[in-house]
């Protein structure tokens, strides 16, 4: 009886040992996530991901725009600004561990803009409550784009007259395509009046930097204001 339970407790013992070992050894080889990356960070750039996991075997990336990898240490393009969450799935096992973290994407700058086509739809009715022609008669549209110096980029001398439709709608492509280069420079796109016979009638202008208005490379910018509702189409080169 007395060996009997000597021997209880030494099996007792044993057990814990080997059950206390397991779970060591369990804890042990729990995965833990981990990644860093390079700081190539605009759109069209490719990141590099490094993956400093440790006690991992299978590895499921999510680069928060839709894509997913099973490479270690993958590489990614992302085709959009923005801000992303990548998360990066570590597991052994049955045991899993992630990790997140938020990633910004800057817009690549552009280097040039080049303008396609110009379309109003919207421009002053009269002007000062005077009409724009004599007889009465809509404006001879057109639009000249200067920048602050007055040079002139643009002067399509194209006109329209009578405009009609609902809404009134003039597209001009006239003297385009227009490479610009300074990204950073006031343009002005101003509105006149053709006049055969004095100095046309200025209508109004509204300014702009192509760099402030490049939203990632959206093709249209638009221009609103109480008298003016017009659009530039323009493509972006980087
Ligand atoms: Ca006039
Ligand atoms: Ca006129």
């Amino acid at each position: 009886m007395k060996f009997l339970k000597f021997n209880s407790l030494i099996t007792a013992s044993l057990l814990t040992t080997i059950l206390f070992q397991f779970s060591c050894k369990k804890e042990d080889q729990k995965p833990e996530a981990c990644f860093n990356y390079t700081h190539q960070t605009n759109a069209n750039e490719t990141v590099a991901f490094t993956n400093c996991s440790k006690n991992y075997s299978g590895a499921t990336w999510s680069f928060g725009d839709g894509e997913t990898s099973h490479t270690r240490s993958p590489e990614h393009t992302y085709q959009n600004q923005g801000t992303y969450q990548v998360t990066l799935v570590v597991d052994n096992d049955e045991k899993t561990d992630s990790y997140t973290r938020t990633l910004i994407i800057d817009s690549s700058p552009p280097i040039r803009m080049t303008l396609n086509s110009i379309t109003i739809t919207k421009w002053p009715e009269t002007d000062n409550g005077n009409p724009w022609d004599t007889d009465g008669t809509t404006p001879d549209l057109f639009p000249k784009i200067t920048n602050a110096n007055r040079y002139l980029y643009l002067s399509t001398e194209t006109y329209q007259n009578p405009v009609t439709g609902t809404p009134y709608l003039f597209s001009t492509t006239s003297g385009l395509p227009l490479k610009i280069t300074n990204m950073e420079e006031q343009l002005y796109i101003e509105w006149y009046d053709l006049d055969p016979n004095k100095a046309d009638d200025f209508m109004g202008s509204l300014g702009f930097t192509p760099l402030s208005r490049h939203v990632n490379g959206e093709n249209t910018i638009s221009f609103a204001s109480s008298k003016f509702e017009f659009e530039l189409n323009v493509t972006w080169e980087y």
